[in-house]
């Protein structure tokens, strides 16, 4: 029954009746080697039609094309039957799919993109689509990554689905099964790369033992084409190489790092790159020696150009601030430390930018680093894993939110500069860049943790391979997939998910105050009065009176002169603000008068209840598909929802309380304080 679970999206589940199409009578995989993606592409192939339609066929690696389903590299077809078919150009990771009743084509340029025709040939099988079709695709960008925040202890940052699939008590685990089915969900959704471990490092990872062990999870990811990344402990030479410093430039240093990076090589042939949070929350960095940020990025280059490997270095560097200072700003600080450095990276590095400027927030504007690193590659940091968005307790599907991030424009040189077009690198002509998301998968046979959360997942590497992909469409080929192709299952998962992320925004925090949730420790379930007072910089700033952040230049902290002219002046000037952001670039009184003619304090209360109604809601809309859904996954949603119905009166409780209190202000409803 857990198969429902670990399956996800890959169920190959038996249509209905009825469907009488042509289906190929065999299947040529043009390589048959086992560590081969092609190879897997023609055992997936046999597996998915097997499931779907109940034909056992048989996989050979040569034959007559005709009625065939024919899986390789666009090469190995020239090699095998004389001419290519391929009319568009494939880029890298691209594929061709030709689809003619029972003659199929799935071509890749290289044989990872021949495994994701394949999926894509099932994923349409799977969903009753037997159209036939002939067309090639290509990705957005080449760096579509997960970032999983496991420890070596097996346990995860964030993490609410189970411990770790890669580790336990300092080593990596045995049975790498589940690792082995997390690569093959990866890859159908054509994510490329996986670092495993926790971005705050370990230095042990890498010592021999484990090298050799990461290098059996790397084993397990190839036949997927998931190449492995790791996460780096920057003192690392220090603790493990017992040098007396790790200084990016010190000599012992860089060899240290070269000596490391060739010993992964040797495990890993197909390492993907280096991961590194460095001088960031407490995590050791080159800022210790004064060198810059860049030396740090480049020291890792430098090391792993000979392999053809890259370094993702992440912008989240900030500091412990005073809130007594007026002008102390931690969303000041990515632009702050990497603008000064724009050119001064190495190629083969890629700065990773959280989508917002503070952390993973349920409203933030884009972080204006994306648009002023013109000389540097950049790729957007997502968290699927819902740290600050309910923890997979609560349903809050993301692609709607993620979408506000990556269409804004940014207007760098007054032109159109989509936040989508600067991570694929398009808009300053870089030659790498793409997307990374926090995924933190664990042992729960849902992965996630929740059936419903996968969603977000599966819209992750669709979206990375195609940033303009519609959220809704996404979200209902994952319901069929998942669910079946019942169609009021489909429109009920549907309305709650597109609802999802509104009602998890009125109820949690509104006008881009942030979430106001435990910001101490937790991250999770209302708790307002944590945000101020502490050094973390996650300000609302709100008093007896008046509430939000004076991001200004004119009277605050400079930040919206981050941004290039044209969105300066916009977040700049209060009437041509977003309501939805008022409070994030803005100090205003609570009777402040919004667009809608509502004021701030009456908004909070009206969208605390309105939200809290939305997630009530969703427990008599999962309800009407008792029946039409299987028993197990039925009642395990039924509880989440049960539960975010629940928790959202909580949070509109406390939160509405806290306002009132603080301000004084009636609720003109009457439904809130003392009457
Ligand atoms: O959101 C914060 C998390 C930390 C995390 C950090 C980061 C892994 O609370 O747990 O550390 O961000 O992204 O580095």
């Amino acid at each position: 029954a857990a198969e429902n679970g670990l399956q996800a999206w890959l169920r190959y589940a038996p249509l209905p009746q009825g469907h009488n199409t042509p289906l190929p009578l065999s299947i040529i995989a043009l390589n048959s080697s086992t560590n081969s993606p092609v190879n897997t592409a023609g055992q997936e192939l046999q597996k998915g039609i097997q499931g779907i339609f109940g034909k056992q066929l048989s996989v050979f690696n040569t034959g007559k094309e005709t009625s065939s389903a024919v899986v390789g590299t666009v090469s190995q077809f020239q090699k095998a039957f004389g001419s290519s078919p391929v009319k568009n150009k494939l880029e890298e990771d691209g594929f061709w799919l030709n689809v003619k009743g029972s003659t199929v084509q799935i071509l890749g340029q290289n044989e990872r993109g021949a495994l994701y025709g394949a999926f894509e040939y099932l994923s349409m099988l799977a969903q009753g689509n037997f159209s036939n079709v002939e067309y090639a695709t290509n990705p957005a960008a080449p760096v579509r990554w997960i970032n999983s925040w496991d420890n070596m202890d097996g346990s995860i940052t964030r993490g609410f689905g189970g411990n770790s699939i890669f580790f336990a008590d300092g080593h990596v685990v045995s049975n790498l099964t589940r690792a082995s089915e997390y690569a093959r969900l990866l890859s159908s959704i054509r994510i490329n790369a996986a670092v495993v471990n926790d971005v705050n490092a370990n230095f042990t990872t890498i010592d021999p033992e484990n090298i050799q062990g990461v290098g059996r999870i790397a084993d397990v990811f190839r036949p997927y084409g998931i190449q492995l990344g790791l996460s780096l402990d920057f003192a690392s030479p220090m603790e493990l190489g017992n040098l007396s410093t790790y200084d990016p430039l010190d000599p012992g240093v860089i060899v240290f790092w070269d000596d490391i990076t060739k010993q992964i090589y040797d495990r890993i042939p197909d390492f993907a790159g280096y991961l590194v949070k460095a001088d960031s929350e407490g995590t050791p960095g080159p800022l210790v020696y004064n060198r810059t940020l860049a030396d740090g990025a480049n020291l890792f280059a430098k090391a792993i150009d000979p392999f053809g490997g890259i370094v993702m270095y992440r912008a989240f560097v900030y500091n412990l601030l005073n809130e007594s200072d007026w002008t102390a700003d931690r969303a000041n600080a990515a632009v702050d430390y990497f603008q000064p450095l724009d050119g001064q990276f190495d190629d083969n590095v890629i700065v990773q930018i959280k989508y917002g400027p503070i952390d993973f927030q349920v409203r933030e504007p884009a972080s204006p680093l994306f648009a002023n690193l013109l000389e540097t590659n950049t790729a957007i940091e997502l968290q699927v894993a819902q740290e600050y968005l309910g923890q997979q307790c609560h349903l809050v599907y993301l692609p709607p939110l993620w979408r506000t991030i990556l269409d804004f424009d940014l207007r760098v040189q007054n032109q159109s500069s989509l936040v989508r077009n600067v991570i694929t690198g398009e808009r300053f002509k870089r030659p790498l860049g793409g997307s990374a998301a926090v995924v933190n998968v664990g042992l729960n046979d849902t992965w996630l943790g929740s059936h419903l959360a996968m969603s977000n997942l599966y819209a992750y590497g669709r979206l990375a391979w195609d940033w303009t992909s519609d959220s809704e469409e996404i979200l209902q080929d994952w319901t069929r997939l998942t669910f079946g192709l019942d169609q009021t299952v489909i429109d009920t998962i549907t309305q709650m998910s597109m609802a999802s992320w509104p009602a998890y925004e009125n109820y949690s925090g509104n006008l881009g105050e942030q979430t106001l949730n435990d910001i101490l420790y937790t991250h999770f379930g209302p708790n307002p009065q944590t945000l101020d007072n502490t050094p973390w910089g996650q300000w609302t700033r709100a008093d007896h009176t008046s509430i939000g952040m004076d991001r200004t230049v004119s009277n605050g902290t400079g930040f919206s002169g981050q941004y290039p002219p044209e969105v300066a002046a916009m977040y700049e000037n209060l009437e041509t603000t977003p309501d939805n952001l008022l409070l994030w670039f803005h100090h205003v009184n609570y009777t402040q008068k919004l667009k809608s003619g509502e004021t701030v304090i009456q908004h909070f209360y009206d969208a605390h209840y309105e939200g809290a109604e939305t997630a009530q809601a969703f427990v008599t809309m999962w309800q009407s598909l008792e029946g039409k859904i299987d028993d197990e996954r039925f009642e395990d949603v039924l509880f989440r929802q049960v539960f975010q119905a629940g928790h959202s009166i909580v949070w509109r409780d406390a939160i509405v309380n806290f306002y009132n209190n603080i301000s004084g202000i009636p609720d003109d409803a009457g439904r809130v304080g003392h009457h």
